[in-house]
């Protein structure tokens, strides 16, 4: 018997637009959800543009206008992956017409932002879930399985260092994602999210921070072009425009089960492309992970014989692994693209239940609102608490 259809409807077309397309076309290649998603229609303001993105990308048709994606009753599912300033809007409308809403991180370019879209959702009780794509990676989502296992007992550290390099040239143009107003912060929320996503997904809650942000490069030359950014490559104008959001951004911070966290983020660390990497220490163990060897998962049992004791490389691609298994026999790797195909999948089967898969709605507030306390304590230099939520 054939599955239901669910009828997808995208916003977007650049980076995220292409990896949550790629994801929807391959799920059913890997996975058998219990729904089908098709390929309904996908969103731009640019019809030239967004036509040739839709052939490209493999959708059925195109819109131009959100508002009338949205409102098309062949549309269940609301993928919203424009930048952070058009969230708020979008989402509020998804959620009030009662259709499941996927939304890229970070929820909201504010806490209020994401607040009042939480409070959509859940007064019209639909569906929600944040693209926090790195849960899914296995070797993350292995490292979570232990952990809830008591494999490392009570956590002591977090330590996390998402490091990039794309905007370490001065000269590179003041592309959206440096602009506040569409981006709401810069390396904070765009990558400081993601780590600090994962330290709530594997340790727990930030009661208290010390943050600090800075801003090395002042002014850049304005964008040439209106496109090619999505890959995060861009051409410079004669123009030159003040940068409006920090360049990196570091935390220190208590968890409420008593452990320790420090954070940094930074696109200024020339030969880090997508460093994203953190190391937990335990009672009983220590694991480190880097994204630039995503299929890895490094374990230290501090239970091993005294005689034997280091730490080991797990490869995360055995049948009995998080994610694993599906893909190719192991030991044959995945990679990033992947990561938004397990996402989707688990989006497919939240929306077939009526449940809202991790990261909900109330996570991405909740991120929000610890990036919102970590920019007001770069401000008062002084320590500040996370409101209780
Ligand atoms: C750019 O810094 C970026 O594409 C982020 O926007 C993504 O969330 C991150 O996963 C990779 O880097």
């Amino acid at each position: 018997m054939s599955k239901k259809e669910v009828g997808i409807g995208l916003i977007g077309y650049a980076f995220m637009g292409k990896t949550h397309s790629n994801a929807y076309r391959q799920v059913t290649k890997f996975f058998e959800p219990s729904v089908t998603p098709r390929l309904r229609a996908i969103c731009g303001r640019n019809e030239a543009n967004v036509s040739r993105a839709a052939d490209q990308l493999g959708w059925e048709g195109y819109e131009t206008d959100w508002r009338k994606l949205i409102d098309r009753p062949d549309i269940d599912i609301v993928d919203i992956s424009t930048p952070g300033n058009e969230h708020r809007e979008m989402a509020i409308y998804a959620a009030n017409a009662g259709k499941t809403v996927f939304c890229e991180k970070p929820l909201g370019n504010s806490f209020d932002d994401a607040k009042a879209m939480l409070d959509a959702a859940e007064q019209n009780k639909v569906v929600n879930m944040v693209c926090f794509n790195y849960r899914r990676v296995p070797a993350i989502a292995l490292a979570k399985r232990m952990i809830e296992n008591g494999d490392l007992g009570r956590i002591y550290h977090f330590r996390a260092r998402y490091l990039q390099d794309w905007i370490a040239d001065p000269n590179f143009p003041l592309v959206w994602r440096l602009q506040k107003e569409i981006a709401g912060s810069g390396t904070l929320g765009d990558i400081g999210a993601h780590i600090l996503d994962l330290s709530t997904f594997l340790v727990g809650k930030v009661t208290s921070l010390s943050g600090m942000t800075e801003t090395f490069v002042k002014e850049r030359p304005l964008q040439a072009e209106t496109t090619g950014t999505e890959g995060l490559t861009a051409k410079a104008s004669t123009e030159m425009g003040q940068v409006t959001v920090d360049d990196a951004a570091a935390f220190m911070a208590r968890f409420d089960n008593g452990a320790m966290g420090v954070f940094e983020a930074t696109r200024f660390a020339p030969g880090r492309r997508n460093f994203n990497s953190f190391e937990i220490n335990g009672e009983k163990g220590s694991l480190a992970f880097n994204f630039e060897r995503m299929n890895e998962l490094e374990y230290f049992n501090a239970e091993d014989p005294s005689d034997r004791q280091g730490f080991r490389t797990i490869n995360v691609n055995e049948n009995d692994q998080p994610y694993s298994g599906v893909y190719w026999p192991a030991g044959h790797i995945i990679g990033y693209g992947e990561t938004f195909i397990n996402t989707v999948y688990d989006l497919l089967e939240g929306h077939a239940k009526g449940e809202s898969p991790h990261a909900t709605f109330r996570d991405g507030a909740y991120n929000n609102l610890v990036l919102e306390t970590i920019e007001k304590s770069a401000a008062s230099k002084k320590w500040e608490d996370v409101p209780s939520f």
